[in-house]
This record gives structure tokens, C-alpha cells and sequence, in this order.
């Protein structure tokens, strides 16, 4: 099996938490894009109903608008019933990095809003410790004095080897701007980060950050679809 096939597999198993009438937080990713085709598919087959969506992210939204799936936002919905997202790792505790696609701000909102978080992954997102697979730890910061923040994010994880770099696009390297007009800088750790609410709060306590790609204590139920089959991990 592919990834892409693992991903897809894992993502129609979560849209059978799908009922009518719920309010769905719809992720963002090549996993969540999935569980939003399937949505929509069991909308047009009439087999769900009273479907309302709140997008993570401007992509997400216009995959939603294409498949006629009704959408709404955290202000009129200010609870949401179910979230269905991917995630770039997720660690035995089911805490999550999330944010390489660079939709974490938005996401954080709508899945910190919803009853039920399920998260979707193929078996490589797996990880002993979040930070450790030596990938980026996203962090949304304001534009303005980047560099400032950026060096300030990398001096607080010194002791872990870390690397701050701003994320940027094409071949002139302009920096990557998220939905929400801010900057992403990745974090690249050698080492292990320890304990990481102390971590999360003293990323958020920095001026000029928005917020981070660690969703510590959010998931519900993460399910892992590997090469052996489909495992449901509960909270
Ligand atoms: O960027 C994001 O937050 C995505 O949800 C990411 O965590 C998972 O993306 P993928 O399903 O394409 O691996």
C-alpha cells in the first residue's frame, strides 16, 4: 500500500464518526483532504444530512465549497461536534506536531473548540518524542521584527541544538505568508525538548508569537493506518 493509499484508509475510517446534523471541524493536509472528499461523496449520496463544515484553512474551504459541502464559521458555531485533521507526528500520549502545511493557527482554533478531535495518520507520523524526528516544529509569528523573534525562539531551545529558519517559497526564497497575513518559522531540534507544556508556554510567552505547532492534550482518538492494518488509539 501507499502512503497516499494508507492516508485515505485511515480517513474514511474517520468519517464513519460522522453523524447527521453535526457541526465538523474539516482539517487541512493531504490526509484530512480525503476525509473531506468522503464527506462530501456521502452528502451528494444523501447517506449524511444537515452537514455544516468549519474549515481549517482557505484550501480547505474551497476543496469544501467544490464538493457543495454547506460551511459555516467558529463565530456562529462556536462548539463543534467533531473534528477530522491529519498531523505531521503524533507521540504515545497522542500529542501531535502539527502545522507543516501551515494552517496550525486556525486549526488549534477549530479543534480547540470541537468535542471530538479524531486524528488521522499513516504509520510513519508515529514518534517516540514530539520535536524528535529532527522535521520542523511550525511557529506562527507576526511579520514584523522576525528575525528578532526568530533568534529569541532559538536561543530559548539552545540547550536542544535548536535551529529557528523562517519558512520561505520559490526560488527568490520570499517568505511564506499563512492565511492569516503572519510568518511561519520551523523549529529543528538535535536534541530533546523535555517537558512539553513547559515548552508550549514559554514559546507562547514570546511577543510576536501567535502560536505553535505542538497540540499538546487535544486529540480524542488518533487512528493509524499501517501497512498490518487500522489501529484506534482513545485518549
Ligand atoms: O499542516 C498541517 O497541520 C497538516 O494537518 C499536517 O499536520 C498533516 O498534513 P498531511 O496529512 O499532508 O501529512
Amino acid at each position: 500500500l501507499t502512503q497516499d493509499e494508507l492516508k485515505k484508509i485511515a480517513a474514511y475510517k474517520a468519517v464513519e464518526y460522522v453523524e447527521s446534523g453535526m457541526v465538523l471541524g474539516l482539517g487541512t493536509g493531504s490526509t484530512a483532504k480525503h476525509a473531506v472528499n468522503r464527506i462530501g461523496e456521502l452528502l451528494r449520496q444523501g447517506k449524511l444530512k444537515n452537514i455544516i463544515g468549519i474549515p481549517t484553512s482557505k484550501m480547505t474551504h474551497e476543496q469544501a465549497v467544490s464538493l457543495g459541502i454547506p460551511l459555516s464559521n467558529l463565530d456562529s458555531h462556536p462548539v463543534v461536534d467533531l473534528a477530522i485533521d491529519g498531523a505531521d507526528e503524533v507521540d504515545p500520549y497522542l500529542n501531535l506536531v502539527k502545522g507543516r502545511g501551515g494552517s496550525l493557527l486556525r486549526e488549534k482554533m477549530v479543534e480547540g473548540a470541537c468535542r471530538k478531535f479524531v486524528v488521522i495518520v499513516d504509520e510513519s507520523k508515529l514518534v517516540k518524542h514530539l520535536g524528535g524526528s529532527g522535521l520542523a516544529m511550525p511557529v506562527e509569528i507576526v511579520p514584523f521584527c522576525w528575525k528578532f523573534t526568530a533568534h529569541r525562539l532559538q536561543k530559548l531551545f539552545e540547550e536542544a541544538g535548536c535551529v529557528a529558519k523562517l519558512r520561505t517559497f520559490g526560488e527568490n526564497e520570499e517568505p511564506f505568508v499563512t492565511d492569516n497575513k503572519n510568518y511561519i518559522v520551523d523549529l529543528y531540534f538535535k536534541k530533546d525538548i523535555g517537558n512539553l507544556k513547559v515548552a508550549s508556554d514559554a514559546i507562547l510567552r514570546l511577543a510576536g508569537v501567535v502560536e505553535h505547532g505542538m497540540f499538546l492534550d487535544m486529540a480524542t482518538t488518533v487512528i493509524v493506518a499501517g501497512e498490518l492494518g487500522v489501529t484506534v488509539k482513545n485518549k
